[in-house]
């Protein structure tokens, strides 16, 4: 078996958004265009000779095909050895575990997480580093310059390799490891939480259902609350990963958990609710008729994480995206530890948590995660809400209510313009750009900009500049609004505006989040003339 080199020319738009490259599957699935990302990436990180790498993806139509291909090419390029999780399995979490428990020179990672899967949907690969966490825009930059310059890939005839057995296998002269996909996870989350305590929980009749939404944390949900913290079976709902995860979006919102929200808020709906995405790094929770944003989510965590025995000794620091509420910033500031603001991305919190800066992170769009792994971590989230249930005895409604209560309340919403033109959202966005410095001092809706602009990052670790972040305005009262354009989608632009306002009446603790942000809402359509602009009189998703 010889390794060639396949005549190839550059493909255009192969350029990394927040989180990879996404794309739908039939363009993945186009001659060349996967093999030519793979190469860029591998060329990118300085050649894969001599190198160890893990792979594994969320099991989407497209994730076996992919694997096989990269495992020829990574054999063809040199690597030594490609640790593969069985099946082709592996959550995001559990793929950065794995890269940093095994050493690995980096791993990639097989995913469009939240977005739908299937032939006509989505698709996507990302590569993380050796410290696990995703590839930082200084490697992006490099791999899109391969991109634009590729002539040629590395490729190996060789047969597939089973990957349905654990045990090592060959492809050419490299090493093939494939190992079961849930157990060093299981093992790690449980040195991190009180395990004693939350089987106490389930013994003593506390119900729960974790919807994991025919995505890749159903085995490891199964194997960690089922089998190792004895919930009952059927705690686990649509936990049978599928290529399509039955024709839904794996997205752990309101909107797309409407399963798991009808359960919640029925006849005798169990104590605690909670799902997770494609690839098992974002998550929901929610209480009886409680649903938690994941800003609340995350200042909770901030506030209770010591009770968790991985965290007995406090955090070191928090960092949370530009986007996310403040509701963090002001439990950082009561404990006295450092709050940072980093763009919309897991990769910009790297380097912060290498340096030992931050131990506790998270992102309005359902992420939390910790020093652990580097990536977000759907099931950490809810082992750490089950931890701190376990510890206080208390409800989500009532922790979040004292919460409140201890902090304020950040109102908080996302509304979602999806699939606009990408000509009219640019548009949009320009405009904004453009009126920056005469809003400070206005009077919209009632509201009084107190500051205006364009949000950049300047990395305290590694000093790297990232510019074009989201635009955002404040208003007197602690009210802002952010305006962005998602890096995820796959079709035309989709605006994201976040909402938010402080609440310190403790009488107004218990308002529908739209109406207390009522004013916000309309102070940010009148600015960016979002109906006018974009032809949408509503939002096709709010969360
Ligand atoms: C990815 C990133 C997150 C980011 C999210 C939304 O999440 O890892 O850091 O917050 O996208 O990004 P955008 O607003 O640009 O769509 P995931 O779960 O999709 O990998």
């Amino acid at each position: 078996m010889t390794a060639t080199q396949i005549p190839t020319s550059p493909i255009a738009g192969q350029k990394a958004g927040t989180s990879g490259l996404r794309r739908k599957t039939r363009d993945f699935m186009a001659p060349h265009f996967l093999e030519n990302y793979v190469q860029s990436i591998l060329t990118a990180i300085g050649g894969a000779q001599g190198k160890r790498l893990v792979l594994g993806g969320d099991g989407r139509f497209f994730n076996d095909r992919a694997i096989q291909i990269i495992l020829r090419m990574a054999a063809a390029n040199g690597a030594t050895e490609v640790i593969v999780g069985q099946n082709g399995i592996l959550s995001t979490p559990a793929a950065s575990h794995m890269i940093r428990m095994q050493k690995a020179d980096g791993g990639f990672i097989l995913s469009a997480s939240h977005n739908p899967g299937g032939e006509d949907e989505d698709f996507g690969l990302k590569f993380n580093m050796a410290n696990g966490g995703p590839a930082t825009e200084a490697l992006t930059d490099k791999i899109l310059a391969q991109t634009q310059s590729i002539t040629s890939y590395g490729m190996i005839d060789a047969p597939d390799v089973d990957l349905s057995v654990c045990g090592p296998a060959t492809v050419g002269d490299m090493t093939v490891t494939v190992v079961e996909s849930v157990t060093d996870y299981a093992a790690l989350m449980e040195t991190l939480f009180d395990f004693d305590a939350i089987a106490g929980l389930f013994a003593g009749g506390f119900t729960m259902r974790f919807d994991a939404m025919h995505a890749v944390t159903g085995p490891y949900a199964h194997a960690l609350l089922e089998d190792r913290l004895g919930a009952p079976k059927g705690t686990v709902i649509n936990g049978t990963p599928l290529p399509d995860f039955g024709g839904g979006h794996p997205d752990p919102n309101p909107i797309w958990a409407h399963e798991l929200m009808g359960i919640m808020t029925g006849d005798n709906p169990p104590d605690f609710g909670a799902a997770s995405d494609g690839d098992g790094d974002r998550n929901m929770i929610v209480g009886r008729g409680a649903y938690v944003t994941p800003s609340d989510s995350l200042a909770l965590i901030a506030a209770h994480a010591h009770r968790a025995p991985g965290y007995g000794q406090g955090l070191a620091g928090v960092a949370r995206s530009m986007p996310t509420s403040a509701a963090v910033d002001r439990v950082a500031a009561a404990k006295g530890i450092d709050c940072y603001e980093t763009p919309t991305g897991w990769k910009f919190f790297g380097s912060l948590l290498d340096a030992g800066k931050v131990s506790l992170c998270g992102e309005e769009s359902a992420g939390t995660g910790s020093g652990h792994v580097r990536e977000k971590d759907g099931l950490w989230a809810v082992l750490m809400w089950l931890n701190i249930i376990a510890a206080t005895g208390k409800s989500v409604s009532e922790l979040m209510a004292d919460h409140w209560a201890t902090y304020g309340r950040n109102y908080y919403s996302r509304h979602d313009y999806e699939a606009v033109e990408t000509d009219k959202a640019n548009g949009l966005m320009d405009a904004l750009r453009g009126k920056l410095a005469g809003l400070p001092g206005q009077t919209i809706a009632g509201l009084t900009v107190t500051m205006a602009d364009e949000f950049a990052y300047d990395d305290p670790v590694d000093g790297s500049h990232t510019s074009g972040q989201g635009i955002r305005i404040g208003f007197e009262g602690d009210a802002r609004v952010v305006f962005r354009l998602s890096g995820t989608g796959t079709q035309g632009a989709t605006l994201r505006v976040y909402l938010e306002l402080l609440e310190l009446d403790p009488a107004k603790m218990d308002l529908p989040a739209e109406e207390a942000l009522a004013a916000v809402i309309s102070a940010a359509d009148q600015i960016a003339g979002i109906k006018e602009r974009t032809g949408r009189e509503t939002p096709d998703v709010k969360t």
